[in-house]
């Protein structure tokens, strides 16, 4: 009760001073005369925000700010060609160059060309030697027999053994010349021509077919059924005869 009594005294004396102070009004100086004033009061609470304001002007566009330069960038496509360019000045004249290369194969091959000389007056020697034998030489070919008789197969073998191969007659001049032979062996010799792989069909050994033939007349007949190589005889004339019969052998070389 104390309190309340002190509480609104102070209220009271409060209202007092604050009645007291002289305050301008529209009546004119209104000067306080019945107490004296007082300090000012403590500020009021902050108002509330106004209302946006109209807006501005477009401000100045602001100084260009540059970030820093970046990395550099992945290499581009290369380029296209340029133009040719002018066709340089020609160089300085080169020195000789060394002639011992040149002369190396120059060397070599004079040596080669006395080599082939010297064989092909072997070869001719050797033909001349075998012609004493009854060796015969038509255009590029020599014949020559070996004087006894084999089955056919190892008459093959026999020419191909020293590089030469049996005697196949290309023409009547070859043809002859093996005639000549026989006649001086008196036996029929055998030619490198067969149909063992197709019957009917004569073949050389490299198995093209015949080009030239001298036939009997009646042959081949393919007698018995099993006959597929060729024998040349005495006239000349060719006759088909089993090639498991021993015949001369005559190569050509
Ligand atoms: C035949 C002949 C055959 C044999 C046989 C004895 O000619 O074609 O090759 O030589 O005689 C008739
Ligand atoms: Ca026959």
């Amino acid at each position: 009760m104390y309190l309340l009594q002190m509480f609104n005294a102070l209220m009271l004396g409060t209202s007092l001073a604050l009645a007291s102070v002289a305050v301008p009004s529209e009546h004119g100086p209104n000067t306080c005369t019945v107490m004296a004033c007082g300090n000012p009061g403590l500020n009021g609470l902050p108002g509330r925000d106004g209302r946006d304001g109209i807006k501005g002007e477009k401000g100045d566009s602001g100084a260009i700010l540059r970030g820093q330069q970046g990395f550099p960038g992945k290499a581009g496509p290369p380029g296209a060609h340029g133009a040719q360019g002018a066709q340089g000045t020609p160089g300085q004249k080169g020195q000789k160059g060394e002639s011992t290369a040149v002369d190396a194969v120059q060397r070599q091959v004079t040596a080669l060309e006395r080599n082939i000389q010297t064989l092909q007056a072997d070869l001719r020697k050797i033909k001349n030697v075998l012609s004493l034998q009854g060796a015969l030489r038509v255009g590029g070919k020599t014949f020559v027999s070996t004087g006894w008789q084999e089955t056919f197969s190892a008459g093959r073998d026999l020419c191909a053994k020293e590089g030469a191969a049996l005697a196949s007659p290309r023409n009547a001049a070859e043809n002859t010349a093996l005639q000549e032979i026989v006649k001086k062996n008196s036996k029929y010799a055998f030619l490198d021509i067969n149909d063992i792989q197709s019957e009917g069909t004569f073949v050389y050994l490299n198995g093209a077919r015949v080009s030239y033939t001298n036939w009997k007349s009646g042959e081949p007949n393919n007698h018995n059924n099993n006959e597929d190589c060729v024998v040349v005889h005495e006239n000349a004339l060719w006759n088909d005869l089993n090639c498991e019969h021993k015949s001369l052998i005559i190569c050509e070389v």
